[in-house]
């Protein structure tokens, strides 16, 4: 098997596709061997969720409820007040999340939507937690005044490969993607920037989007990958699930390319075993979105988390490592 790069190194598709082949022992010994070297293989970051900004939105992506162009039932909201994103960061901090991410269902948030941006990354940053948010594309000037008020993180996937992607959205390209990435990078933010997973597409579909990632010019802090929950009345409802073990290959191979980087098992959870998840941790993953709702869906409770990283011995991570 190829050996891991260093920062800056260019994978191949075809290195990486030996990588994610490899038999699973071989790969899973190779990514906890490179996790180690980074991490603490204990340690799990925890991050939360909240929906500032609700469905109604005029993208296609083809997984998503909050969509206004596919009957998934969800009502849209408006933009969340200040007051109320503070008192619920709050209740997260006190249940011991260490990041706040803060997620609105836009193509790109409009210019009267900043000055209420910057006040709610101000506040959550006050309250001493690291603030993210994933907003649709941004520009350059967008970009720098988050920056500027204190955003730590921004989350903009790529969602799949540059081959697969056209098949999931429309209505906004691959080479966007990568543009408001390169805003967000430009501007100082740290950069999350993951994919979802079981979206009907191939292994090599999977490959491709982790080696796009891993030769961005510097690698994303944050790799969230993403397991398709599926949502009735979008086109991706009826989508084939990923077979587990095809999923753990994935987490290994974004660890293995991306040595540094927090891997995050993000969506899905609820749908997964306790012994794949640990697994997951075992192959690289040491990030977890904690709390019962993600943005729309469902996630595990608090309670059943607690227990399974008991089992584990897994604690979380403190602000200063994550
Ligand atoms: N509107 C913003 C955007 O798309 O840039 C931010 C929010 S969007 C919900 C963030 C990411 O969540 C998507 O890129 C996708 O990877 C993931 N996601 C959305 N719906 C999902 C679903 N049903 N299952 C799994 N992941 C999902
Ligand atoms: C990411 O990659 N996953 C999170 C976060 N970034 C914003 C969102 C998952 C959304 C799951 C579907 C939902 O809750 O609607
Ligand atoms: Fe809109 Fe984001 Fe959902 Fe796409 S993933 S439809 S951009 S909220």
């Amino acid at each position: 098997m190829p050996t891991p790069a260093g920062g800056g190194t260019r994978w191949t598709l075809e290195e990486a596709q030996a990588l994610y082949d490899a038999p699973f022992n071989d790969l899973l010994f190779q990514a906890h061997v490179v996790h180690r070297e980074s991490f603490d293989p204990n340690r799990v970051q925890l991050s939360r969720l909240l929906s500032v900004k609700t469905g109604g939105c005029p993208e296609d992506c083809g997984y998503c409820s909050q969509s206004a162009r596919y009957p998934s039932g969800l009502k849209a909201s408006k933009l969340m007040d200040v007051e109320r994103v503070v008192s619920e960061a709050r209740k997260a901090r006190e249940a011991g999340a260490t990041r706040y991410c803060m997620g609105a269902a836009w193509r790109s948030p409009r210019a009267r939507d900043m000055e209420a941006l910057v006040a709610m990354v101000e506040a959550v940053k006050a309250l001493g937690m690291e603030t993210c948010m994933t907003l649709g594309m941004l520009d350059l000037d967008q970009a720098c005044r988050l920056k500027a008020a204190g955003l730590d993180y921004y989350n903009h996937n790529i969602d799949t490969s540059e081959r697969y992607y056209g098949e999931i959205i429309t209505t906004r390209g691959f080479a966007d993607r990568l543009e408001t990435l390169g805003n967000v990078r430009a501007s100082g933010i740290k950069v999350c920037c993951g994919g979802i997973v079981g979206l009907g597409e191939q292994a090599i579909d999977r490959v491709d989007m982790l080696v796009t990632l891993a030769n961005l010019p510097e690698h994303p802090e944050s790799v969230p990958i993403n397991m398709l929950i599926p949502i009735e009345g979008t086109p991706l409802s009826q989508a084939e699930p990923i077979e587990p073990i095809e999923f753990v290959r994935t987490i290994a191979l974004a660890r293995i390319l991306m040595p540094k980087s927090h891997v995050r098992l993000s969506a899905g959870r609820t749908a997964m075993s306790d012994e794949m998840q640990a697994l997951c941790f075992f192959a690289g993953a040491n990030s977890i979105f904690v709390g019962d709702t993600l943005l729309t869906a469902s996630n595990p409770d608090e309670d059943k988390d607690r227990i399974l990283l008991g089992r584990l011995g897994i604690k979380p991570m403190e602000l200063s490592e994550g």
